[in-house]
């Protein structure tokens, strides 16, 4: 008798035994059959990916296979030294310290046509607390760039100075216009002026498209522009900008500036997450409204690579545009996914006083600094400033 009848429940010699035992051996037979195919079907997988990887290798012009040729060629070998939350002894000292970036959307401008004018810069800026980082800022302060806001219609002239040691370029996601021939390369110390008109509204990204871009963007090349409608949207009584980002070191950045680890980039395995460029600073420093009051958030995922699902904690978004559709909104949803290169605007009504975080709810984001409060009135407890 085969084995695997043994552990049958039923009687010695019974019919039922006896039917059961053929129906279990039509049952083994077609798991042997399909144990075969899975392990053929394992053998070419395994294989599929040894090539691939050498292929990558190749392609990153390594013909050596050893981990560390292969990270620093860009053909990824995790894992990958990671400095996520390392921070100094004094960190909180210096998160209180910390200028927090203005997240208030400012004003538009008067006029048919906008000018604005970057001047970048390679500079060290800090990531988090004591964490230092060298970046390529398109404004000269670090990233994200400022926020540029117009109104459907307007003509935005943009001139981008090149003061950084390499070539750049600026991309406008709010422009219908020729790339190759508006965000084409400003060598370093040239100047270049180009016109779009602002045609769509929303909320959008504008980045360096200097190639790598991955390297351009994670080395801080981004920012917001938004578009107001030329119907205007529901009174807000107040408009925050949130540009979310993350940041790959090659060192812990305490000692000495960290610069970008692009293996870690190609792998997106970030040792930073962040609103407008500094983990939790509006953790320490919170963004405010009244009780009743309307807060917008205009919401932009620089990536480079990730994406940001946008929640508050606490409450519902009355409106969500999502996706920088400005058209038409959805009412009570309760997080939206804005992916890398995108936007989204999001409208909440707290009445309640007191601490409401708004996070990435892609929860390893809170954890790396993707995560900010929003103070309404004065909660019992709770610091004024
Ligand atoms: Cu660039």
């Amino acid at each position: 008798m085969a084995s695997y009848h043994a552990a049958s429940p039923y009687p010695s010699g019974s019919t039922e035994r006896q039917g059961s035992s053929a129906l279990l051996g039509i049952v083994a037979l077609f798991l042997g059959i399909a144990v075969a195919i899975l392990a053929i079907v394992a053998v070419v997988l395994v294989k599929t990916a040894d090539d691939a990887r050498d292929d990558a290798k190749l392609a990153a012009g390594s013909t050596d296979h050893s981990a560390h040729s292969a990270a620093a060629n860009g053909a990824v070998s995790l894992p990958l030294q990671s400095f996520a939350g390392a921070v100094p002894e004094n960190a909180e000292a210096l998160a209180e310290a910390h200028a927090s970036y203005d997240a208030s959307l400012p004003p538009v401008p008067a006029g048919d046509l906008v000018k604005v004018q970057m001047t970048l810069k390679d500079m060290v800026v800090e990531v988090a607390p004591g964490v230092k980082y060298n970046t390529w800022a398109f404004d000269g302060h670090g990233a994200p760039g400022p926020v540029v806001h117009v109104r459907e219609g307007q003509t935005v002239e943009m001139t981008l100075t090149n003061g950084g040691a390499i070539p750049h370029s600026i991309d406008f996601h709010a422009a219908r216009i020729a790339p190759d021939v508006a965000f084409r390369d400003v060598a370093p110390g040239d100047s270049f002026t180009f016109r779009f008109t602002a045609g769509d509204p929303g909320v959008y990204m504008y980045h360096c498209g200097t190639k790598p871009v991955l390297a351009h963007i994670a080395n801080g090349m981004y920012g917001a522009i938004v578009v107001d409608p030329a119907t205007p949207l529901p009174k807000a009584d107040r408009e925050y900008v949130l540009v979310a980002s993350e940041w790959y070191l090659t060192g812990d950045g305490i000692e000495q500036a960290a610069s970008l680890d692009l293996a870690k980039a190609r792998a997106m395995q970030p040792d930073w997450t962040t609103f407008n460029g500094y983990a939790n600073q509006y953790v320490t420093h919170p963004l405010t409204s009244k009780p009743g009051e309307t807060v917008r958030f205009y919401v932009v995922a620089a990536g480079p690579t990730l994406d940001t699902d946008f929640h508050v904690v606490g409450t519902i978004f009355d409106r969500a545009w999502v996706n920088g559709d400005m058209t038409q909104f959805q009412q009570g949803v309760q997080t939206v996914g804005v992916p890398a290169g995108g936007g989204a605007v999001f409208d909440v009504k707290i009445d309640e006083p007191g601490m409401y975080p708004f996070v990435s709810h892609a929860f390893a984001h809170v954890d790396l600094g993707q995560v900010g409060l929003l103070k309404v009135g004065n909660p019992k407890g709770t610091q004024t400033h």
